[in-house]
């Protein structure tokens, strides 16, 4: 055989090729990346404080604990972890409860420790016997493995440890992702892959990747996972698929991560073969008990159940002359005395009810204050609709003071640029916990309704529908994996400002250069209003196009009501806007009267919702001295420069990050600025239709007419 390359050729081709391949970064460590610390004075004391490292307990959460500590020092520091077995000398890293420790026993942290519960954790440098020692302490071995996850974060981010003396406590006890997966693996608004969860291959191949996405999950204090999508197949509730989350609750239990699942309401009757799933009837009943001891039988440590009911086409305990509570209650006592509880969902609205659709949940369930169980949580997304780029809160929040109400975030961005859009979500979350509710006066925020102390409730929760997939950098767009960790670390900590979040991650994730540092968390912190202002700003919602979600739709005027966008904006020659005043659909008697006030009056009630509330005339003027028109088109022109500055500020990075993640989000970018600019033009020129004014003149014109827009089709968008 004639050979066409001299016998050494190849094998430098396959060693360049595979350097290529490997060289880069491609996402897959998330925050935890753990690269060598390049400032030789903190790397040098680092190495000064961590000679040895003295961990106490014996239990795979411990392992978990040196684990990581052995990868994050041999990452950061280029040295193998020294584990010893007592204290020898200076510069040890101590690791323990007071029970598995006798030295940590004798550290006077008690009064700490009792604040600190079930998971917080002290991190103190301590002098014991004369020894300079950082101390992480805790009541639990779940303590230490976040107080090591948060160390570790102390270092990958080059603070001062020298002198750390904290304690952190969780803001809210349950800290969940929702997971919207299938069992055939897809996933619903999900943009990131297949779902994580190869059921066809478990429980036989469990890949490492969940060990990771448990890892991951601890370093910022989530501690629960739903598996299954809302939109419940009851399947999971057998035999077969119960073995199969065995095993990833087998894996995911050193971590602290317990597993829920999602309970269609008639199982009883899908797998149980039951003429009726009705929440009163004994045999109905009967077969959630034997079901539930089944359950916790594969899984000990179950969390428990969250449901769907009644919207959106799912069965549930009306289809039996039921109520909500009646069909929470049924679940919750059976869990109960496992220690299990029922997330029992308010995303309830009906298109033949004629009722505008924000006021549906609040008229169903605040009758229902005080009926339920005490292990039920009702879960209230953040806003009346459903997930916008902004709504103001909804207001069931303070609304039912003898409920535990568990906040729902959506961390996939469905109606906020899905994986193309780099958006920010934390100031979306925060803006949301920060409004005060006046439930109990001025101070009544979000934030003390969801962490319980409002109504001093014993259980407290926040749930995030979760943006994983199978793509190798977990998320799709490699921001979209700062929205998991802000997710998750405001969970944990309700106080953690926007911009402390991001700056965290973006050190973790990317490098602590401050040339790179500065703008780009300055760019996400803006990212979120950017993507209002070219998607839907003034209060606009729900304009997207149908089914997938993905583009504008202002046109959707077909099938149910409260499914178009007419419903929603209302624009006709007048104006434009949803009038849910007194003197409209009355929306805001649902808030106090504070609130209500402020909402009422279209003076008062924040620009940023003025549509939202309002039906405004098109030549209204606004605080900009624009009319609502013009402000209109300023908005969705701002929104698209927006994004071109996003872009000059990202290509001006180039070269302080690797090329790979920096041309990946580059391209994004650019698929941003296309996507905004379809969002600007086809509102602007639809809207136009009705306000039949002109676009102000400083405005470049859309290049083409607003039937082109409408005519545009997206096949196979990810994630329906
Ligand atoms: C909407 C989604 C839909 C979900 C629903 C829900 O479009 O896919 O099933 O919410 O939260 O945002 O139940």
């Amino acid at each position: 055989m004639k050979r066409i390359f001299p016998l050494g050729f190849l094998p430098v081709c396959f060693a360049l090729l595979s350097f290529t391949a490997v060289s880069g970064e491609d996402g897959y460590r998330l925050w935890l990346r753990y690269e060598a610390i390049s400032d030789t004075g903190i790397s040098r004391s680092y190495h000064s404080a961590l000679q040895q490292i003295l961990v106490t307990g014996n239990s795979g959460t411990i392992d978990a604990v040196r684990e990581e500590l052995e990868r994050g020092l041999e990452g950061m520091l280029g040295k193998k972890a020294l584990f010893v077995s007592q204290l020898i000398s200076n510069g040890t890293l101590m690791i323990g409860t007071p029970e598995s420790s006798a030295l940590i026993a004798s550290l006077p942290l008690k009064d700490q420790l009792q604040k600190t519960g079930q998971e917080g954790y002290v991190i103190k440098n301590c002098n014991v016997f004369n020894k300079a020692c950082i101390v992480i302490a805790a009541n639990n071995d779940i303590g230490l493995l976040y107080g090591t996850f948060h160390f570790l974060r102390l270092l990958q981010t080059y603070h001062d440890i020298g002198t750390t003396d904290l304690i952190s406590i969780p803001s809210t006890q349950i800290r969940l992702l929702n997971h919207w997966d299938n069992l055939d693996r897809t996933v619903e608004r999900g943009y990131a892959g297949f779902s994580l969860w190869n059921w066809h291959l478990l429980p036989g191949y469990l890949s490492p990747r969940y060990k990771d996405y448990a890892r991951v999950n601890a370093s910022i204090g989530i501690n629960g996972a739903v598996l299954t999508n809302v939109n419940a197949n009851a399947l999971v509730l057998t035999p077969q698929y119960l073995e199969k989350a065995a095993a990833l609750a087998g894996i995911f239990r050193p971590y602290g991560i317990r597993i829920y699942l999602t309970a269609r309401f008639n199982a009883p009757v899908e797998i149980g073969e039951l003429p009726s799933a009705d929440p009163l009837d004994p045999r109905v009943n009967e077969w959630w008990e034997k079901k539930i001891t089944e359950i916790y039988s594969y899984i000990p440590d179950f969390g428990g159940f969250l449901v769907k009911a009644n919207s959106e086409g799912q069965p549930g305990p009306q289809n039996y002359g039921r109520t909500h509570a009646e069909g929470a209650n049924m679940l919750a006592r059976t869990l109960a005395p496992h220690g299990g509880i029922v997330m029992w969902r308010a995303f309830v609205y009906d298109n033949n009810i004629p009722e505008d659709r924000a006021k549906q949940a609040y008229n169903e369930f605040t009758p229902l204050d005080g009926k339920f169980d005490r292990n039920v949580f009702v879960q209230v997304k953040n806003g009346p609709i459903d997930f916008q780029p902004r709504e103001p809160f909804h207001p069931l929040f303070g609304a039912m003071p003898n409920t535990p109400m568990m906040m729902e975030f959506q961390i996939t961005q469905e109606y906020l640029g899905q994986g193309t859009h780099l958006v920010y979500l934390a100031p979306l979350f925060k803006e949301c916990l920060e409004s005060d509710t006046y439930a109990r006066g001025k101070g009544s925020e979000i934030s003390k309704v969801i962490d319980g102390t409002l109504e001093n409730h014993g259980y407290s929760g926040m749930a995030g529908v979760s943006n994983i997939g199978d793509e190798r950098n977990w998320c799709g767009h490699p921001f979209a994996q700062a929205n998991w960790y802000a997710f998750g670390r405001l969970a944990w900590d309700l106080s953690l400002t926007t911009g402390t979040i991001a700056e965290e991650w973006i050190r973790m994730t990317f490098t602590n250069d401050d040339g790179f540092i500065i703008p780009v968390k300055q760019m996400m912190l803006n990212s979120r209003e950017y993507a209002v202002n070219y998607m839907t700003p003034l209060g606009l919602h729900h304009i997207m196009a149908m089914h997938h979600h993905h583009g504008p739709g202002p046109w959707v005027d077909e099938g149910r009501p409260d499914w178009t966008s007419v419903y929603y904006h209302r624009a006709d020659s007048t104006g434009i806007g949803f009038d849910r005043t007194s003197r409209g659909s009355n929306a805001i008697s649902q808030y106090f009267p504070e609130v209500r006030q402020m909402f009422d009056n279209p003076g008062t009630c924040p620009e940023s919702l003025l549509l939202w509330f309002h039906h405004m005339n098109w030549d209204h003027t606004l605080s900009s001295g624009q009319t609502v028109w013009e402000e209109l088109c300023h908005a969705y022109y701002r929104g698209v420069d927006s994004v071109k500055k996003m872009q000059q500020t990202w290509n001006s990075l180039a070269g302080k990050i690797d090329a790979e993640r920096f041309n990946h989000v580059k391209a994004l970018l650019e698929i941003q600025r296309k996507e905004s600019i379809w969002w600007r033009n086809a509102c602007v020129l639809y809207f136009q239709t009705f306000s039949r004014l002109p676009i102000p003149e400083e405005l470049e014109k859309p290049d083409q007419t607003v039937e082109y827009y409408r005519n545009i089709k997206k096949y196979y968008v990810p994630g329906i």
